[in-house]
Formats: structure tokens, C-alpha cells, sequence
């Protein structure tokens, strides 16, 4: 991917996520989650409940792929519940999601399944939320188990191994490369325990190979910024052989970097996330692995979940939901 070719995808990213705020944030048209003001009538037994998704960036093809598997599950369950999806624009505006939340308890949702954009800071609001009565499932990224502790508040987390998967790619590539060679991590938001754990992930099995992590840096999950951050690991670090990044985003600035720095080819990037972008790339021989957490299924597990809870108030307890390794060879 060339740099026009690496701006116009962006671009036509930051459009779908654009068009995705301003037109596919509810799926009961009814009832804007932008208006926070009082509910009219109050909720009767008899009455639907209300679901209200809540994710992060939708500038992120994994969060539009999530909102259209939670749309085509309400639509197959329609006289079951109804839904309201939200997400922010960027992917650390921490308090647009807590205003989210305050906006979901506002409406009187039954249930709130929330991706945190961050692992602490929206733990309070999402502990205002069950007081008020509601059904809280935390997916995708889970919650800070010492802060939950602290606050006296339990959490369900529905989602993935993130640590085991970042581990199997990591694996992957290890066994492309040699002991003593050197690679970089690109982190995501440090403040979100998949992050984290992903980072862990792939520290694991590059001790497993003897390989040499010279360096690990955050760009946020963000393309721009991991494009910048790749650059500058490039020049800074002219042996390295491979770059770990946490999600696709990140893979995609990377791949823009190495050509810009004409070494494609030269250094391994794999990823997390399995977006369409980097399916192709992974087709190509541009990237060497991905691993895929099922978006389109994350937030209908968690929405399966509420509405076992909201229909039997039995006792939540976590559930590991599936992660795996993609390759060019498994998506032969
Ligand atoms: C994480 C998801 C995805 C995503 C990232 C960016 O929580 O699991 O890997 O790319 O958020 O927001």
C-alpha cells in the first residue's frame, strides 16, 4: 500500500465510521441515545427489555462488524428485546463513553454490554448503572479486577483469552524468524487491560523463541499513530526484523511505514483483530498473522448473557469466548 493509497483507506474508514455514528447508532429509531432526557413512562414486566451496546471507536472496522452482528441478532430475536448501539469516534475519549453509559441509565435500558475503552475510569458509572437496577456484562475488554474489588462491584466479562491469543500469533511468527533476532510491540491504549495482555502475549512467545523485544510502544490501537511510531522504530532500530501489533489498525500503519521506508518485504508485521483489510494483506503476503476474536459474535454473546440474567437473575460469572489463529495457510 502506497501513502495515497494508505490515506484514501483511512479516509474512507474514517467516512464508514462517520456515516456509522451519524446513522446506525440506534437500532430502535425511537429513541436517540444522543438525548438524555427523562423517560417518558416507566418500564412495565410485560414490556421489551431495552438492551443498550455500548462500544468503542466505530473508526474501527472491528466495532462495526460487532454492531452488525448484535443488529442481525435483534433482528432475529426482535420480539425478544430491543437494542440501542452507541459508540465513540476516537478511541481513547474515555468520557464520551461514561456519558453513554449516564445516558443508557437515563432511558431506563435493562441492560447495558459495554467494551470500556478504558478498564478502570468506567467502572463508577458502570457501578451507578447497576445500582439503578441494570444488568451490567463487560466484553471485549475486560475490567480492572482490583478496582471491581475495591468498589464492591461485580462485573461479568464476557470475551476473549486476549493473551492467549496474542500468544498464538506470536508463535506464529517466532517460528519464521531465528533466536537473537530483534522486533518491536505496538501497544494499544496501556490503560486497557487487553492491551496488556496482548503485550504479555507476545513478550511470551518471543521468550519461548530467545527472541529479543527491543522495544514496545503505544499508538493508542490507532493506524495514524502507529504509522508515526513504526517510522520512528525503523530508523531507530535498523536490525529488527518483525513488529507485534496489537490490533489490525495498527498492522495497517505499520505495513504504510515499512513501505514508506522501502522495506516491505524486509520485516515481518503480524496483527489482532482479522479485518478485512488485513485478510487481504495476509492473502498477499503483506502480513503473516492476525488472530480472530469473532467480532460479529462478541456482543451477541454478551447480549445472550443479559438476557439469560435479566430472565433467570442467576448468579454472572465470567465466560471465555473463542479466539483464533489466522494465517495464509488456515484461510486456505
Ligand atoms: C479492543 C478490541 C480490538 C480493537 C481495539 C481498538 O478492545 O479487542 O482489538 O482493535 O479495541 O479499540
Amino acid at each position: 500500500m502506497n501513502r495515497r493509497t494508505f490515506t484514501s483507506s483511512f479516509i474512507t474508514l474514517s467516512l464508514g465510521a462517520f456515516i456509522a455514528l451519524s446513522g446506525c447508532n440506534n437500532s430502535a429509531p425511537a429513541e436517540k441515545p444522543g438525548d438524555a432526557k427523562a423517560p417518558e413512562k416507566t418500564a412495565t414486566a410485560t414490556e421489551k427489555p431495552k438492551i443498550a451496546l455500548i462500544m468503542k471507536s466505530l473508526a474501527n472496522e472491528f466495532f462495526l462488524t460487532m454492531q452488525k452482528g448484535a443488529e442481525a441478532h435483534q433482528a432475529r430475536n426482535a420480539d425478544r428485546y430491543t437494542l440501542l448501539s452507541n459508540g465513540i469516534k476516537d478511541e481513547q475519549d474515555v468520557s464520551r463513553q461514561q456519558q453513554l453509559v449516564e445516558q443508557m441509565i437515563a432511558q431506563q435500558v435493562k441492560a447495558i454490554v459495554i467494551a470500556p475503552a478504558d478498564s478502570k475510569a468506567l467502572i463508577a458509572v458502570c457501578k451507578k448503572a447497576i445500582d439503578a437496577g441494570i444488568v451490567v456484562i463487560n466484553i471485549d475488554n475486560k475490567f480492572d479486577a482490583a478496582v471491581l474489588k475495591d468498589q464492591n462491584v461485580t462485573i461479568p466479562f464476557v470475551g476473549p483469552d486476549n493473551r492467549k491469543g496474542a500468544k498464538m500469533v506470536g508463535d506464529a511468527l517466532a517460528k519464521t524468524l531465528k533466536a537473537g533476532d530483534s522486533v518491536a510491540i505496538l501497544e494499544g491504549v496501556p490503560t486497557a487491560f487487553n492491551a496488556v495482555q496482548r503485550k504479555s502475549g507476545f513478550e511470551d512467545a518471543m521468550k519461548a523463541a530467545n527472541i529479543k523485544v527491543v522495544a514496545s510502544q503505544s499508538a493508542n490501537w490507532e493506524t495514524s499513530q502507529a504509522n508515526k511510531v513504526a517510522s520512528a522504530l525503523l530508523t531507530a532500530h535498523p536490525d529488527l526484523k518483525a513488529l507485534l501489533c496489537a490490533n489490525d489498525n495498527m498492522a495497517l500503519g505499520a505495513v504504510a511505514a515499512l513501505k514508506a521506508a522501502n522495506k516491505a518485504g524486509q520485516i515481518t508485521i503480524v496483527g489482532f483483530d482479522n479485518i478485512s483489510a488485513i485478510q487481504q494483506l495476509i492473502k498477499e503476503g503483506g502480513v503473516l498473522a492476525t488472530a480472530d476474536q469473532h467480532a460479529d459474535q462478541l456482543a451477541v454473546f454478551g447480549i445472550e448473557y443479559a438476557l439469560d440474567i435479566l430472565a433467570k437473575k442467576g448468579t454472572p460469572a465470567d465466560k471465555e469466548t473463542p479466539v483464533d489463529l489466522v494465517t495464509k495457510e488456515k484461510s486456505k
